[in-house]
């Protein structure tokens, strides 16, 4: 052990010294928002009502606060929007800020729109919502009729609990999400490491509150206001951030670290952290033999060593250690009748060896080289030393071992990412933070990567197959289209977009986009425009212009989360909790905006009444009469949610109830640290965490894919740049202000947005840029040009150039007249750059790509 270094067997006492104080600073009130506080007491006191509110400016849900001066005309200034005090997701950034100013924009949808001129052209007339809705219904019918009911696709970002009461009950399997181009590499990662049911977004979290140490490896944080908020607590007790970026995202304006890398090159850091572990002997060993499939053994080709491999009738389930002397023995899943993992079938007794190889006897009598899970991570690692890591990452070998040294010794947390769909090796990415976590042994510890607890809160909804009311149905025999092609995908839409085009693996006739931009979502922007150019019928929901409505057939004037209840979930939160989302407002005079759900059960209505009747729908004339429905479904869910709580603990259901309706929030179960897989198993084949994933060797094709662990693969996503050249990589990310889908619109955006594109001053120099020029960026690999302006920076690295998303080039046509709107065009969209590259077997896509930056003259 290096001198200065933590003894871990000390540190694991410490740390559990720490889980008392631990529950006490659990049970303390979150950072005081003093001010909000006494601003929101004094509004009260003058007879302002408080509106809970779950916010989706940017799809995160975090908890705000409405505040509403009653019987005033409703504008930004009568309705006033804070951060909901003490919520377990607290929010307010400038983003959630700006709600109002999306209720009565300039630009809002108000009318149904029919497209009079080509796909794409943006001419449109106003037509009647009975018009509307008849028409795509007409057509729907017809589509499905020729084609099968599988034809019909529903996309979204935050709104898939919308989208989907079109698709099921028609019975259709197309809802698909936007992960791939979100959370997929992430999922997928985490799906290789701790399995599933421990992969899906908000499962496993760094434990914010409590963190010691929290590296950042393309998360930006000030993007997801809830959780930032939660980490300023553990900030202001000294916990230490660092962010690993080609661009100083906000956080670094305080008193975190921003260390800039070379995009694209993370794995190689990461291995050169888990290197330095490993030589540094500061990785936590016992973690790494008793909860990790470290110790198992691996055969020649790389597939697992089990049961089967030495006993005839043996298992391929059953994984084999060794220890030092040689002596084998076998560890698997203890699981109940239905195959449900509940614990572990190993001799605890048994001491396997970390570092074991040797050769193993198989049944047919031949001789097996075997060696452990860990011998061939350390192998692996080994290549990377600082001096290499800086070759591919630019990270100098002192940070990179201070890193590592901070990392072990404050037994800290990587981030497991967010945004993940960058370069195309995002998965193994991921993955290899996910072991790097384990390292440290502080999985499902306090300060740790650890498994959040669920509330455990139903609303009776619609499933494939299944409706609110136990009714059930016979889907199309069709598997989701785009499972067939990514089968460990959870959403990669551009399957369906190119089964627009191809017919392939079935045709897809139409669209209905349920709020999302597409254009600024998805990357490859003109093989988008060309493919919604050849689908039957495309219907776009949305609240304001974005470009995709100008591909419409339809655009309809949906509501916004300002003017409906829903409740739900706390999304990304430590501890299970619930909330109420209750504004009360309704759209503006002259909008006739309706709930998501209603525009589409009334076109399934029409369609197919019988089918709307899947789920209780018989139609509703007025926005009353559907709140009525929809909103009964909450209240079912709630009561019965209550009633069990009460069962389980008498007194619950009132205190639940009291705090829901004073706070708009109530918290129902603490997390309880230190159960996987101490005491229950992860979904992997082991129960363990994989620091080796044999969910590679699970089918047929996925090992070539996604490797059982990987090292630096360069991105295969885009041509790589030419050093010291105009060429670069283009990233992008989010900030604390504005860019979102909904927030680029708005008037705050107008001032604090920032639509250029950062270059570093070394380049800058190198090219004749200066501060302010105008740049034509055009797409080494697309093609595309296009003119912006440049912001000369030392916060992004040399040879990259970075850009937010969501933040201008909107290029919709005729509905964006108002000449204070004109700024949404400015900028680039960097979806005109990349290429559309998906990993194979998940389907996440990279959004990063390569540009030529040149000089515009004149
Ligand atoms: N402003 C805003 N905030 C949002 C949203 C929004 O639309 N707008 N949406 C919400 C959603 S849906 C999500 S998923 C979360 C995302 O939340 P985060 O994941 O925390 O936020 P991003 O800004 O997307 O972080 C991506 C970071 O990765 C960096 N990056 C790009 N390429 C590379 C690379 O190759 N290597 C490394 N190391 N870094 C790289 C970018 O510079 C950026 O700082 O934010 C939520 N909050
Ligand atoms: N270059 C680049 N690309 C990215 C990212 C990036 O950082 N950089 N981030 C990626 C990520 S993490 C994600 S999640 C995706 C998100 O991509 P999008 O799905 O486009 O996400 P949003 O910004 O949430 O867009 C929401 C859309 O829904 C509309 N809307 C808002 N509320 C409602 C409502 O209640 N009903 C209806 N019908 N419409 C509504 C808004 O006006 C807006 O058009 O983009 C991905 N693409
Ligand atoms: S991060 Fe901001 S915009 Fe996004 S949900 Fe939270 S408060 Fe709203
Ligand atoms: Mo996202």
């Amino acid at each position: 052990m290096s001198k200065g270094l933590v003894d871990l067997s000390v540190s694991r006492r410490v740390l559990l010294k720490n889980t008392a104080a631990t529950a006490a600073a659990a049970a303390m009130p979150s950072l005081s928002m003093t001010a909000a506080a006494e601003e929101i007491k004094k509004l009260e006191k003058e007879g302002w009502s408080k509106h809970p509110v779950a916010c989706t400016m940017c799809g995160a849900f975090c908890g705000l606060l409405a505040m509403k001066k009653e019987g005033a005309v409703v504008s930004e200034s009568t309705v006033r929007i804070f951060p909901n005090p003490g919520h377990p997701q607290q929010g307010y950034c400038g983003r959630g800020a700006a709600a109002m100013w999306v209720w009565n924009h300039p630009l809002r949808l108000r009318k149904p729109l029919k497209r009079v001129g080509e796909r794409g052209e943006g001419k449109f007339e106003e037509v009647t919502w009975d018009e509307a809705l008849d028409a795509i219904a007409a057509k729907l019918k017809k589509l499905v009729e020729a084609n099968g009911e599988s034809c019909i696709s529903t996309t979204s970002h935050s709104f898939s609990g919308f989208s989907k009461w079109l698709t099921f009950p028609l019975g259709s399997p197309n809802d698909i999400g936007h992960q791939s181009t979100c959370n997929l590499g992430g999922i997928a990662a985490r799906d290789w490491v701790f399995g599933k049911g421990f992969s899906g977004a908000g499962k496993l979290e760094p434990d914010y509150a409590h963190l010691r140490y929290l590296l950042l490896i393309g998360r930006s944080m000030g993007s997801s206001m809830g959780a930032l908020h939660t980490l300023n607590e553990a900030r202001a007790c000294g916990c230490h951030v660092v962010a690993i970026d080609p661009r100083m995202p906000d956080i670094a304006y305080g008193n975190a670290d921003w260390v800039g890398i070379r995009p694209g090159t993370d794995a190689a850091f990461v291995l050169g952290l888990i290197n330095q572990m490993i030589e540094n002997k500061t990785f936590d060993k016992e973690f790494l033999i008793r909860h990790t499939n470290g110790a198992y053994l691996i055969k020649s080709n790389g597939t697992p060593l089990t049961e089967a491999d030495f006993r005839k009738d043996g298992s391929t389930s059953v994984f084999v250690v060794a220890n030092s002397a040689g002596t084998l023995s076998l560890r698997s899943v203890k699981r109940d009748e239905k195959g449900a993992a509940i614990g572990f079938i190993e001799d605890e007794n048994f001491k396997p060896e970390l570092e074991f190889s040797g050769e193993a006897i198989l049944a047919n009598g031949e001789k097996e080289p075997v060696r452990t899970a860990f011998s061939v991570l350390k192998k692996l690692a080994s290549e990377y030393t600082p001096e290499k890591v800086q070759e591919i990452t630019g990270i100098r070998p002192e940070a990179l071992k201070g890193i590592a040294f901070d990392y072990a010794n404050n037994k800290g947390c990587i981030d497991d990412g967010w945004y993940t769909s960058k370069n195309g090796t995002d998965v193994e990415l991921y993955q290899l933070i996910c072991i790097a976590n384990a390292m440290n042994g502080n999985i499902d510890q306090p300060g740790g990567l650890i498994v959040t607890a669920g509330a455990g809160f139903k609303v009776p909804s619609v499933a494939a197959g299944k409706g609110p009311n136990g009714e059930t149905w016979a889907m199309a025999k069709e598997k989701r289209i785009d499972k067939i092609v990514y089968p460990e995908t959870s959403g990669t839409y551009s399957v369906a977009l190119d089964a627009a085009v191809s017919g392939k693996p079935y045709p897809i006739k139409a669209a209905f986009f349920v709020g999302t931009t597409m254009f600024h979502r998805q990357a490859d922007a003109k093989k988008l425009a060309e493919n919604l150019k050849k689908l039957d019928l495309v219907v776009v929901q949305d609240v304001l212009p974005q470009e995709l409505v100008d591909y419409a057939d339809y655009v309809l004037p949906a509501t916004y989360f300002m003017e409906r209840r829903d409740m739900s979930g706390v999304k990304w939160a430590r501890d299970g909790s619930i909330y109420l989302s209750d504004p009360q407002l309704t759209p503006p005079k002259g909008c006739e905006a309706r709930h998501d759900v209603w525009i589409l059960l009334e076109i399934l209505r029409r369609a197919y009444p019988e089918r709307a009747e899947r789920v209780g729908y018989k139609g509703c004339k007025t926005a009353e009469e559907f709140n009525a429905y929809f909103g009964a479904f909450v209240d079912r869910g709630y009561k019965k949610f209550l009633d069990d709580c009460e069962k389980k603990k008498p007194g619950s259901a009132e205190a639940i109830r009291k705090s829901i309706s004073e706070n708009g929030w109530a918290t129902i179960k603490t997390k309880k640290y230190g159960e996987y897989p101490y005491l229950k198993p992860f979904g992997t084949p082991t129960g363990k965490v994989e620091i080796y994933g044999f969910k590679s060797f699970s089918k047929p094709g996925y090992a070539q894919a996604i490797a059982p662990i990987s090292g630096y693969i360069p991105s295969p996503a885009y041509t790589q740049p030419k050093a010291d050249s105009n060429e670069f990589i283009l990233v992008s990310g989010k900030n604390c202000v504005t860019c979102s889908g909904l927030n680029m619109f708005t008037q705050p955006t107008r001032f604090m947005g920032d639509r250029t594109v950062w270059m570093n001053p070394q380049d800058a120099a190198r090219l004749g840029i200066r501060n302010g020029d105008m740049i034509e960026v055009e797409g080494m690999d697309s093609g595309y040009k296009a003119n912006t302006q440049v912001t000369v920076t030392k916060r992004v690295v040399p040879g990259a150039v970075f850009a937010y998303g969501f933040s201008g080039g909107v290029r919709t046509k005729t509905l964006i007249k108002d000449p204070n709107y004109q700024f949404v065009k400015e900028g680039i969209n960097s979806h005109w750059y990349d290429t559309g590259y998906a990993q194979p077997v998940v389907g996440n896509v990279a959004n990063n790509s390569a540009v030529r930056i040149n000089k515009v003259r004149g």
